[in-house]
């Protein structure tokens, strides 16, 4: 004679009322809820799958972004060139133009125009030395778009000789900031490849 397992459950699928009532074999029965059991495991696991992918996505997307940013290099120095004689005195302000590249990785300083313009936004620190003949006032500055930051002078004196100047600038720029030295109205520098100088680098990301 065969035992019969009878099964009683409710299925929300139906009429509110209706009771479905399975008859199966008591094996059948034990596997068919393992079965069940299995599925909602599945069911799980491929949710933590998803949840692991999006996050495997998001880490992946991270690195791309700091691979990005590590190849961004902004490095450059220039001399003021255009041979051993004083650059002005002007009856203005001037921007002071470094035509000697010697180094512009990145290409962020503009040979032409004595601009250099931020690539990325970031900490930069630029320096800027002269040599300047005695004979005037010397007075650069370091310009951050119209926003005067640090400067170097020399005074005329009688008996003055050549003197150096020079100073250094950590500066938080953002993307198209412009960074330039200019040279006071009615003062000068002397120029040449080797002592009146301006450079600058990216340090770090902000
Ligand atoms: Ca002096």
């Amino acid at each position: 004679m065969i035992q019969y397992d009878m099964d009683v459950a409710l299925d929300s699928q139906d009429d509110g009322d209706a009771v479905e009532t399975r008859l199966c074999f008591p094996n059948m029965c034990k596997l068919l809820k393992e079965f069940g059991a299995m599925t909602e495991k599945v069911k799980a696991l491929e949710t933590r799958l998803q949840e692991s992918e999006t996050r495997l996505q998001d880490s992946e997307d991270q690195i791309l972004e700091l691979k990005n940013k590590e190849r961004t290099k902004v490095i450059f120095s220039a001399a003021a060139g255009g041979g051993d004689i004083p650059i002005g005195p002007f009856e203005t302000d001037t921007i002071l133009i470094y035509k000697t590249v010697i180094t512009n990785i990145g290409n962020a300083y503009d040979p032409v125009t004595g601009i250099f313009t931020a690539p990325v936004a970031g900490v930069y620190y630029f320096t800027f030395f002269f040599l300047t003949g005695g004979e005037l006032t010397t007075h650069v500055v370091l310009m951050k778009n119209s926003q005067v930051t640090f400067l170097s002078l020399d005074f005329h004196t009688e008996h003055d000789m050549a003197d150096n100047g020079g100073n250094a600038i950590f500066l938080q720029l953002q993307p198209g900031d412009q960074v330039y030295m200019r040279l006071t109205a009615s003062t000068h520098v002397f120029g040449g490849d080797y002592v009146t100088t301006f450079s600058g680098s990216l340090v770090t990301h902000m």
